[in-house]
């Protein structure tokens, strides 16, 4: 349906958001039986690569730059003899870890070059599921729930969390700040201000939010908003 030229999606210079309508798929080098939609990459300005990946049955990921997250979305894989169903996720520190659909799978990875910081050793491989982390009511809020997927270690230099909006829940502000955001919308919708602009946004967009661009977010409908949400972290801004 090509709707006469219409779709939410759009781009922004500090904010992008992509509706599945207008996502484009190609695979990236060392792809076996998988390609990838590339939600966000340095060609807008972000320092992470976004993407989600779909593979068949034993399909495999393809070359890994700097860290690699991954976040099932579907089906199952296997990463280091780890069996990875829908919601478990693994952080991959380099390119040895083979990543292979046990399934057709859909999977949200993450890449993003390492920054080191002084007198840290580099993390390792880390493994989990996410309906087994335990949630945190932001600012006491129990209608907003945040999954903290990596462990609070500042060797990691990025985080990857879930967050869970019962319906009317929202940002207690609009926040503004330092760190960029990659944003999946994994399960119903809401309002998403991102700069002067509000947009509806649904289970499958994706959003880049730049460094200082102004976002709030509302949950809207009869069940629960719930994104997957990237962050650079525990970093000095000057990168030192
Ligand atoms: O972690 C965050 O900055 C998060 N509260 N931002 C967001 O949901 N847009
Ligand atoms: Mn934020």
């Amino acid at each position: 349906m090509h709707n006469l030229g219409h779709t939410r999606s759009v781009y922004r210079r500090d904010h992008l958001l992509l509706t599945p309508d207008t996502f484009v798929r190609a695979p990236l080098p060392g792809m076996v039986k998988a390609t990838a939609v590339v939600h966000v990459a340095p060609a807008t300005g972000a320092k992470f690569m976004h993407y989600t990946a779909e593979m068949e049955e034993g399909g495999c990921l393809g070359v890994q730059v700097g860290q690699r997250f991954l976040f099932v979305l579907q089906g199952s894989v296997n990463v280091e003899g780890h069996v990875l169903e829908t919601g478990g996720y693994a952080y991959l520190p380099s390119a040895e870890h083979p990543v292979v659909g046990l399934s057709a799978a859909r999977v949200a990875v993450i890449e993003k070059p390492y920054v080191a910081l002084r007198g840290k050793e580099r993390p390792g491989v880390f493994v989990g599921a996410e309906p087994d982390v335990a949630p945190k009511a932001l600012g006491g809020d129990e209608w907003l729930e945040v999954r903290a997927l990596l462990p609070d270690d500042t060797a990691f230099d990025f985080a990857v969390n879930t967050m869970t909006y019962q319906p009317g829940a929202s940002l207690p502000m609009v926040e503004v700040h330092v760190m960029e955001h990659g944003l999946l919308m994994l399960e119903g919708g809401g309002v998403y201000r991102l700069g002067d602009y509000w947009y509806p946004t649904q289970a499958g967009d994706f959003i880049w939010m730049a460094s200082y661009c102004p976002q709030w977010f509302c949950a809207v409908g009869k069940a629960p908003a719930k994104y997957l949400i990237y962050k650079d972290w525990n970093r000095h801004p000057l990168g030192v």
